[in-house]
């Protein structure tokens, strides 16, 4: 059994204002008449609760038992006439504060992490636009699923604002489809990140884009999955197993140049810089499916997993700092893992980031730059080959483009504690790739990592387990710390390798084998999967595996 350790993620603060009353939200239990300022008294919806704390001065909170809040064809809306903070995923006991909800590690990864709560708060929404809009000045702790289609217009299924706060939420197994025509114009299709987005899932979403312009020469800004506009920022959060696709095969004209980052765009603006730090971008995917009509594009042009660009024309900055971004897929996209990008006069920042083996099809390519960025710093990225674009940056400097691909027995390997090992995602429900995205952990196994100590002293001071950055920084979202390590040790001679079936060795762990024959000599050496068939002659052989999980030995007589 592993041991489960919780992180400590930031310093969240749980205190309300003095004349803060408190509405409780049930909403099997409540009652469409109850004064809601007990969970024996609770209403049954957020909106009875809003107009409750509307009715009293100043802000109020509002805690929501577990359960599910559905919105068939209409959307959550936290209206911004009289201030709340929106606390979800309460057992519904006396005394309970938002510091007290149940915890729980709920995809057995052996981290508590902030959005894991063992009776969460689900809200769905089939609303054909926005399935939540927010004004609260904290929302947090719930779990959101929009499925949703709309053939005209903007949508956004997920709306923040400036100067709040969303936190502790998951979003996961949404379907958005939208048709973008020649007039709409979008900075964010599932997530529009406005205001502060910290400690978050977003996993599983689908997002299909179908540009279907009616004239020429439209060309528009979207991001399928967040868009985060300018003054804003994203830390802490989790993307993986997302998939954005771009389907230009019914587009009479257009382009669609303006589509950078699919997963993650950071829009600057005038109303400030925006961040995108301490996060994990992995296993996601991106899918253009171009079209044949005049001016459409056989790739997407600056499509990426994750890109900057600009919405603003005053001076302003996007930083990515200490992320994670690993095992991405493009298809049809001119870039894989990250594209930087310079319009209206955006000064780039990326430092600090670890890029490991995300693929355009097929072939690693982790970063691109245009050559309009000139400006800023991209520098102390450690990734592994796969760099394109040209750099004319001013300050591009002490970046390292040898990290090992495998994990294991490399000088220049990452060691992260437990890497998944498909490229792009995988949505088979119980399947081992589904699985291991769920459990992945992108913490550094060993204090021999590639990635310790290659960084540089940015604004961004503390990791996403809430680990203050060491003189020389860790490069990725997660500092180095040596009592986490010890959490899976390496487990000798203990585990199974494989079985026999049918005269043949049928591996039962993913990782990189190495059979040997009783003299020691090894004659068989290479990556296997789980249920991988090795047909050997007949004899007696010793295994060794290296996981990510382990390194384990096993005497076999086939
Ligand atoms: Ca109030
Ligand atoms: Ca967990």
């Amino acid at each position: 059994m592993k041991k489960v350790f919780t992180l400590m993620l930031g310093i969240t603060s749980y205190v309300g204002t003095a004349s803060a009353t408190v509405y409780y939200v049930d909403a099997l239990g409540g009652s469409s008449t109850g004064t809601g300022q007990t969970w024996a008294t609770a209403v049954k919806n957020i909106e009875q609760a809003q107009v409750l704390a509307d009715g009293n001065a100043g802000t109020d909170d509002i805690y929501v038992k577990g359960g599910t809040l559905s919105f068939p064809g209409s959307s959550l809306v936290i209206r911004a006439t009289n201030d709340v903070n929106v606390y979800g995923s309460f057992k519904g006991i006396d005394g309970e504060t938002p510091a007290t909800r149940p915890m729980m590690d709920v995809d057995g990864d052996g981290i508590i992490e902030p959005w894991e709560f063992e009776y969460p708060t689900i809200i769905c929404s089939t609303n054909p636009n926005n399935a939540v809009s927010l004004a609260a000045t904290i929302f947090d702790g719930f779990t959101i699923t929009h499925v949703g289609t709309k053939t005209t217009g903007v949508m956004t299924s997920i709306v923040g604002v400036a100067g709040a706060t969303f936190q502790n939420n998951i979003i996961k197994n949404s379907l958005v489809n939208i048709t973008i025509n020649g007039t709409s114009v979008y900075d964010g299709i599932l997530i529009k990140a406005i205001g502060t987005f910290k400690n978050c899932l977003i996993e599983k979403n689908t997002v299909n884009a179908i540009v279907a312009f009616s004239t020429g020469g439209a060309d528009k800004y979207f991001a399928p999955i967040m868009g985060i506009t300018g003054g804003s920022t994203v830390t802490g959060c989790v993307f993986r197993n997302n998939k954005g696709i771009i389907d230009c095969s019914g587009s009479s004209a257009g382009a669609t140049s303006s589509v950078k980052g699919v997963i993650v765009n950071l829009y600057g603006a005038a109303t400030g810089s925006t961040y995108f730090t301490n996060s994990l971008v992995y296993n996601n995917e991106v899918v253009y499916i171009p079209g044949t009509a005049t001016g459409v594009t056989t790739t997407l042009t600056s499509g990426c997993i994750v890109g900057t660009s600009g919405l603003g024309s005053t001076l302003s900055s996007n930083y990515i700092l200490n992320c994670t971004i690993a095992n991405n897929k493009t298809t049809n996209c001119a870039n894989g893992g990250v594209f930087l990008y310079n319009n209206n006069a955006i000064v780039n920042y990326f430092e600090n980031n670890a890029l490991w083996n995300n693929q355009l099809g097929g072939v690693v390519k982790n970063l691109a730059i245009n050559s309009n960025v000139t400006t800023g710093r991209v520098g102390y990225n450690v990734m592994n080959k796969g760099n394109n674009g040209t750099y004319t940056v001013a300050a591009t400097l002490n970046n390292i483009f040898d990290l090992n691909i495998t994990n294991v027995d490399s000088v220049t390997s990452p060691r992260f504690k437990m890497p998944t090992t498909l490229i792009g995602c995988n949505r088979v429900t119980g399947s081992a790739d589904s699985i291991s995205i769920a459990q992945a952990d992108w913490r550094l196994n060993s204090a021999t990592s590639y990635l310790i100590g290659k960084g540089i002293v940015t604004t961004n001071l503390i990791d996403k387990a809430g680990k203050t950055f060491a003189t020389s920084p860790t490069v990725g979202a997660y500092e180095y710390d040596a009592s986490i390590s010890a959490v899976i040790p390496v487990n000798q001679n203990v585990s199974t390798i494989a079985y026999l079936n049918n005269r043949k060795i049928i591996s039962y762990q993913t990782g990189n084998l190495q059979i040997y024959n009783l003299s020691g000599l090894a004659i068989w050496n290479g990556t296997v999967e789980k249920d991988q068939k090795i047909a050997m002659p007949s004899g007696c052989y010793i295994l060794r595996l290296n996981s990510s999980r382990e390194i384990c030995t096993q005497k076999i007589i086939l």
